[in-house]
Order: structure tokens, then C-alpha cells, then sequence
């Protein structure tokens, strides 16, 4: 019996781009193939329990705008009824995947042997709830910032005894993880970070974490999870200064702990642009050291400057972003988490579906203009040709030469480098043609 929450709600169906009906999509055709693959096994969409179904719609000036059925989340029964309606929501959008924390899935208990309880409880039920359904989980986390005992940080907790907590949830997440069939465990370490510098001993923060990490990554071998371990990188919000600030920080610290083999980065829209950075820049960074793993699909306000968590609705940016994940391959254990949440206002179960449906729509229509600049080449050809003065024998050698033998071939050879032109407009101009 479904619960009646989405009553009113079809399922949403491929429409076509003709098609003016606000709930059906009209570029995600999850079986049209694009690059030879299906559009469903290229994005892998995921939905973030957090926010469609934990999240109240609070913000720092007022309290919770929803009233959903399952609220207060402070009871079992209500924590399944909220299983159930996720598992409608999934089934009437077609999702593939969904992720959680385990906060968002379990009531809070207050100590870690009831908290533990609970958790195995509703993951068995969710377990049950998988066998007739066709979502799968993308990936499993540890809820380590909401509650006061991360307030100085998880792993990176100047307390002992909050480092022990926190090893023995995220064994508690990994191994629910693993029973579900997760295809990949996420770290995101909002507090992993400071305030201020003059209470904080930064080398010892950053050794634990980097041992905290090895002891995950040893422990996912021990019970033969296959999936992806994958730490998130964001600059700050909460804490003033994140350790994991952004990609090429993160690359850093995993090649420092030895774990550049082990783990890879889930990439998140909004976090990209909190460190300065464009989303795309991210991805290029992950992929060239090989550890591109997932996306958190979602778009900041560009006015605010903080993390609003709002659904992908630019398709320009989108197609960027999945431009170099499709050069880079594509997912593998990865997919496309709409880490994104509804505005407070958006009151209505319909509200909820229908920002899925953007974000589907948006992120489908990205992809395959990407493809088509993929197929299309113009991108590929111009850095070739800007790039091509190294494909001559002596521009090559250089590199296995010296800065003698340079200088003595630049005086010989009279080498005088000619500027040539960037093309910055002629190459944007092109990937409006796309999208
Ligand atoms: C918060 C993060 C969080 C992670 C999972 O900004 O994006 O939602 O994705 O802990
Ligand atoms: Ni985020
Ligand atoms: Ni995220």
C-alpha cells in the first residue's frame, strides 16, 4: 500500500523536448544511447537522503517548514515510514541509486551501542526494501558534524575518546555499507578542520587523519568490500579551514599517507566554487592524477557565496563538468548524487519530485552536448594543434636534456619564440554551438 504522500504523483516518463508537461522529462531518456552507452549507466543519479528526506527545511533564522509525515525523526516507525516514502519517490522517478548518512536513516540515541542497534535494524530493512526494487546504493556515510561530539572534529578530535567514536561509527557505516551493496563509501570531514590555529595542533590533526583513513581503508580489505573509498573535498562551511580544502589539496594528502591507489574524490558542484575554483577545474585535477570517483550534482547561489545546495539548473556549466568526465571515461563505481535540496518554501511532495526531474533533465541534457563535442572533436583538435610544436623530435628531447644543453641550443639555434593566439572566445563560441 503506498503511503499517499506523492498521491496525485504518475510515474515521471520521457516526453521529448516538445513535450510542456512539468512532470515528465524531456531530454533524460534513461535508455537512449549516447557514446554507446545508455544514459541510465552513464549518470548514475542518486538521491541524498539528507536533503530530500531528513532535511526540515530550517535555517539559521528559523525552524523546521516541512511537516512530513516521518517528522519528528526521533522513532523507528517513523524512521521506516520514511524508508518507505523514499522507495516511492525512487520508483516514480526511476532512480537508480540513492546515498545516505547514517543520522539521515536512524534516530539519533546518544551513545553508540543504541545508535549501532538501530542502524543495523533500518539498513535490514532497507535491505528488504532493495530485493523488490531496482534502486541500488551508490554510497554509504558517517553523519560526523551534527551532533556536539564532533565539534572539534571526527578523526581529527584533539579527544581520544571522540577519534574512538568516530573509528567505531564508520565501522558501523562501512559494514552497512557493505550489506547493502554499496559501490562506494564516502568521507566528508566538515569538521575535520579549525577555527583557529591558536588551539589547534595542525601536524598532529593531520597525522591522525591520515592513520584514520589507512585503518578505513585496511578495514574495507578485511571484510572484502569492493566498492571505492572517496573523501570530499570542500574548503569551509562549517569549519573556517577544512583539511580536505579542494582537489589538489586532497591529492596531496593522500599521496602523503600513502593512499593515492586506495582512494579516490567525490566532487561536489558547490564545494568547487567555496574554494574558487570552476567545477570543471575540479574534475580536470581529479582525473590527471586518476582519481576521479563521483559527483555531488548540485549549484551554489552566485550571489551568497555559501553553500545552497540548490538543483543544477545551468546547462552550460553542467555540460563542462561532464565534458572531462567523459574524456576521463566516465564513472565506474561512481555516479551523479543530487546533493541539492529544495528551497524552505518548496513545501509539496510535488515540489520535491519535480526538482529531481530538473536536475535530471539538465544533467541529461550537459552530458549530451558533451558527447556531441566529444564526437564532434573541435575541442580535442584545437589543444593538438596549440600543443603540436612538441611533437618535434628536438622539442621532445628536451625534456631528457638539461638546462645547458637548452641554452646552448637556444643561442645556437637563435630560438625566439612568436606569441600565438589563445582562440579563448573562438573555443567558447564553439561550446555554445553544443549547448
Ligand atoms: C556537505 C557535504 C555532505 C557530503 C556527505 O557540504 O556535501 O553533504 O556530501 O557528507
Ligand atoms: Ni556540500
Ligand atoms: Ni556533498
Amino acid at each position: 500500500m503506498p503511503s499517499g504522500f506523492f498521491e496525485g504523483i504518475e510515474e515521471i516518463r520521457f516526453e521529448g523536448v516538445d513535450s510542456d508537461n512539468p512532470m515528465a522529462f524531456r531530454h533524460y531518456n534513461p535508455d537512449e544511447v549516447v557514446m554507446g552507452k545508455r544514459l541510465e549507466d552513464h549518470l548514475r543519479f542518486a538521491v541524498a537522503w539528507w536533503h530530500s528526506f531528513a532535511w526540515e527545511g530550517g535555517d539559521p533564522f528559523g525552524g523546521p517548514t516541512f511537516e512530513r509525515p516521518w517528522h519528528p525523526q526521533d522513532d523507528m516507525g517513523r524512521a521506516r515510514l520514511k524508508a518507505d516514502i523514499a522507495f516511492e519517490m525512487f520508483e516514480l522517478l526511476g532512480q537508480p541509486f540513492f546515498c545516505w548518512h547514517d543520522a539521515d536513516i536512524r534516530p539519533e540515541q546518544g551513545n553508540f551501542a543504541d545508535n549501532l542497534k538501530t542502524l543495523e535494524e533500518i539498513t535490514d530493512y532497507i535491505g528488504e526494501k532493495m530485493q523488490t526494487s531496482s534502486t541500488k546504493l551508490l554510497w554509504g556515510t558517517a553523519n560526523m558534524f551534527s551532533h556536539r561530539r564532533w565539534m572539534s572534529g571526527a578523526s581529527t578530535n584533539p579527544d581520544p575518546d571522540v577519534f574512538a567514536f568516530a573509528a567505531a561509527t564508520v565501522k558501523s557505516c562501512l559494514d552497512a555499507t557493505h550489506k547493502l551493496g554499496g559501490e562506494n563509501y564516502v568521507l566528508w570531514g566538515g569538521r575535520e578542520g579549525y577555527e583557529t590555529l591558536l588551539n589547534t595542533d595542525l601536524n598532529t590533526e593531520l597525522d591522525h587523519m591520515g592513520r584514520f583513513l589507512n585503518m578505513v581503508v585496511e578495514y574495507k580489505h578485511k571484510i572484502g568490500f569492493k566498492g571505492t573509498i572517496l573523501v570530499e573535498p570542500k574548503p569551509q562551511e562549517p569549519s573556517k579551514h577544512q583539511y580536505d580544502y579542494d582537489a589538489a589539496t586532497c591529492v596531496g594528502f593522500l599521496r602523503k599517507y600513502g593512499l593515492e591507489s586506495e582512494v579516490k574524490l567525490n566532487l561536489e558542484q558547490g564545494h568547487a566554487i567555496l574554494a574558487g575554483h570552476s567545477f570543471e577545474h575540479e574534475i580536470a585535477v581529479a582525473a590527471a592524477e586518476g582519481m576521479l570517483g563521483s559527483i555531488d550534482m548540485n549549484r551554489n547561489d552566485y550571489q551568497s557565496g555559501w553553500d545552497t545546495d540548490q538543483f543544477p539548473n545551468n546547462t552550460p556549466e553542467v555540460a563542462l563538468a561532464y565534458y572531462y568526465i567523459l574524456k576521463a571515461g566516465g564513472f565506474t563505481t561512481g555516479g551523479t548524487n543530487f546533493d541539492a535540496k529544495v528551497r524552505r518554501q518548496s513545501l509539496d511532495a510535488k515540489d520535491l519530485v519535480a526538482a529531481h526531474i530538473g536536475g535530471m533533465d539538465i544533467c541529461a541534457r550537459g552530458l549530451k552536448a558533451a558527447a556531441a563535442m566529444i564526437e564532434d572533436g573541435g575541442l580535442e583538435d584545437a589543444l593538438s594543434e596549440r600543443y603540436s610544436g612538441w611533437n618535434a623530435p628536438e622539442a621532445a628531447s628536451m625534456l631528457n636534456s638539461s638546462l645547458e644543453d637548452i641554452s646552448a641550443r637556444v643561442l645556437q639555434d637563435n630560438i625566439n619564440p612568436e606569441p600565438r593566439s589563445g582562440r579563448q572566445e573562438i573555443l567558447e563560441n564553439y561550446v555554445n554551438r553544443f549547448v
